[in-house]
């Protein structure tokens, strides 16, 4: 009978663990492989927006999955530049988890005080004053940075998790290069992904030691 207690307690502790160790719900972002870019060219991978030719674009000589990945090239000095995923159907209060891998180049790899990093900018929606509808900023969720020791030959995930605020009507999942001075390089993007999370309060909590 103690024995029979014992495993019962076991495996309820075990239930959340398990729960949390599957993050691997259902993507909320789409091409996050970068595959799909039915334009060719210069034409944004579908889904994805802010694409500038000079500094970022498709990658075909590396990639993580599928043939293709997004470079990111150093801005000028005291710019930033980047590329991101605009997701409509933010739930406020929700948990959300934002992740990539990223690789630095072997031919021009990141120097100077230069960096890349995930965010995740929380929007809502407003009217200008000529009662236009746009978007406004309320606030930014600040992921992991990766700068010079980002490693040349293997891909390494960054991953963030974010509570969406009360107000917020959609989100953008955004990926950037900031040059705070005397930066240069190039880095690589593929296989990135967003995750809404049922219960990840209740599974962080119960994982904190
Ligand atoms: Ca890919």
């Amino acid at each position: 009978m103690g024995k029979f207690i014992v495993l019962i307690v076991t495996v309820s502790l075990f239930i959340p663990v398990s729960e949390s160790a599957v993050l691997v719900g259902k993507n909320i972002l789409s091409n996050g492989g970068f595959e799909n870019r039915p334009g060719g060219g210069h034409e944004d991978p579908r889904g994805w927006g802010s694409w500038n030719s000079d500094l970022n674009g498709i990658a075909t000589n590396e990639f993580r999955s599928g043939s293709q990945s997004v470079y990111l090239k150093c801005p000028k000095t005291n710019d930033v530049q980047g590329v991101f995923y605009v997701y409509k159907k933010i739930k406020p209060g929700k948990e959300y988890t934002f992740s990539c891998y990223a690789k630095n180049s072997v031919s021009n790899p990141v120097k100077g005080n230069a960096f890349g990093q995930i965010s995740i900018e929380w929007q809502k929606k407003a009217k200008d004053k000529d009662g236009k509808d746009i978007t406004v900023e309320i606030s930014r969720s600040w992921g992991p940075t990766f700068g010079p020791e980002l490693a040349l030959i293997k891909w390494t995930p960054f991953t963030m998790t974010a509570t969406a605020p009360a107000d917020t009507d959609q989100a953008s999942f955004v990926i950037q290069f900031f040059n705070r001075g005397d930066g240069d390089g190039e880095f690589f993007v593929d296989d990135v992904e967003a995750e809404e999370l049922e219960s990840g309060k209740k599974v962080k909590s119960f994982l904190i030691p």
